[in-house]
């Protein structure tokens, strides 16, 4: 743990970043941000791992993320996306996202990669966001992958009218299960447009993103247990190549390896404070 030192806090935040960070932070040109669930947290985006609530709170998210949980009740795992994007839509970027974006403003090489599906980075001004789990906002057909545009405010479901491509419904406070729609190209389900545990990551992201991590000078690790795979690996990456590492997290994490540290505490305050300390170095 980084214990606040010599360094003063900037007047206006409540987190000082330490000395060894401050000279981490020094020369640095390439940065790669790797964020997960926890950067959305102070949005009001339960993290992956977090208890599930209301109709879902009896399921493990690891049963629900995957294809074969999709196909045992389509119903369920339908209306937990819709619950979860469309409380997506009504979250806002808190003060760690729009940092991100603030970063990517003024040093000249920000890759920023996110295990998260939903738009927080994008929304906070981020240019440019690798997701490498996709999205909840691209819905697809589980079939011929033909995109199914949704309204962003609205849960979607299956009409019973066959000749309605679907209907939009509000969702009850504790969720529903929702029939997921029908292709209008085949007929077939209509899925989520992210990567379930047992399927493979887009197309060339995990390579894009292993190839910034190993050409960087710091990858900066914001709220994520670094449990899910391929994904944890960007971290190793930028590490074996010989960057520093710095671990943004509330939690105390158990570091290995030369030229790594952590802040710890809540994105949304150690990251305004890390990059108003960057602007001042
Ligand atoms: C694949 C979309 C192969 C769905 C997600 C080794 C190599 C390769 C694969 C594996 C492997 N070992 C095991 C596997 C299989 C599996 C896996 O990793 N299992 C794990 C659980 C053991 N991996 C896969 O299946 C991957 N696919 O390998 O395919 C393949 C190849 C070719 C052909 C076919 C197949 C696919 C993995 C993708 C799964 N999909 N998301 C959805 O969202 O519903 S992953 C899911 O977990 C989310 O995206 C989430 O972001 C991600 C990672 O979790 P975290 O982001 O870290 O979130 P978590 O809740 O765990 O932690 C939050 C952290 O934030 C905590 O540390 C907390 O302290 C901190 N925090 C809390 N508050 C704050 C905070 N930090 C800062 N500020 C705060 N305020």
């Amino acid at each position: 743990m980084l214990t606040p030192m010599t360094t003063p806090a900037a007047p206006h935040s409540p987190f000082a970043v330490a000395p060894e960070v401050l000279q981490a932070l020094r020369g640095v040109r390439r940065v790669v941000v790797f964020t997960g669930a926890g950067v959305s947290a102070e949005s009001g985006i339960p993290t992956f791992r977090d208890a599930l609530t209301g109709l879902w709170s009896r399921f493990d998210p690891m049963a629900l993320a995957t294809v074969d949980g999709f196909w045992a009740d389509p119903d369920l795992v339908w209306g937990w996306y819709e619950h979860r994007r469309v409380a997506v839509h009504h979250a806002l970027p808190n003060p760690a996202h729009r940092a991100i974006a603030r970063l990517a403003r003024y040093l000249p090489d920000v890759t920023l990669v996110t295990q998260n599906v939903d738009d927080l980075h994008e929304r906070a001004g981020s240019p440019h966001v690798l997701h490498l789990h996709g999205s909840l906002h691209h819905p697809r057909c589980l079939e011929c992958d033909t995109p199914f545009p949704v309204p962003p405010d609205q849960a979607v479901t299956r009409p019973a009218d066959p000749d309605r491509l679907y209907e939009t419904v509000d969702l009850l406070p504790d969720g529903r299960r929702l029939p997921p729609p029908l292709c209008p190209a085949c007929g077939g389900l209509i899925r989520p447009g992210v990567v379930w545990f047992g399927e493979a990551l887009p197309p060339g992201a995990l390579e894009t993103a292993l190839d910034a991590a190993g050409h960087c000078d710091l990858l900066l690790s914001v709220g994520t247990s670094g449990v899910v795979e391929p994904a944890a690996g960007i971290p190793r990456e930028a590490a074996r190549a010989g960057a520093g590492v710095l671990h943004v997290n509330p939690q105390v994490l158990h570091l290995t390896g030369v030229r790594q540290w952590q802040a710890n505490g809540p994105a949304g305050v150690v990251l305004p404070a890390l990059v108003d300390a960057w602007e001042r170095v």
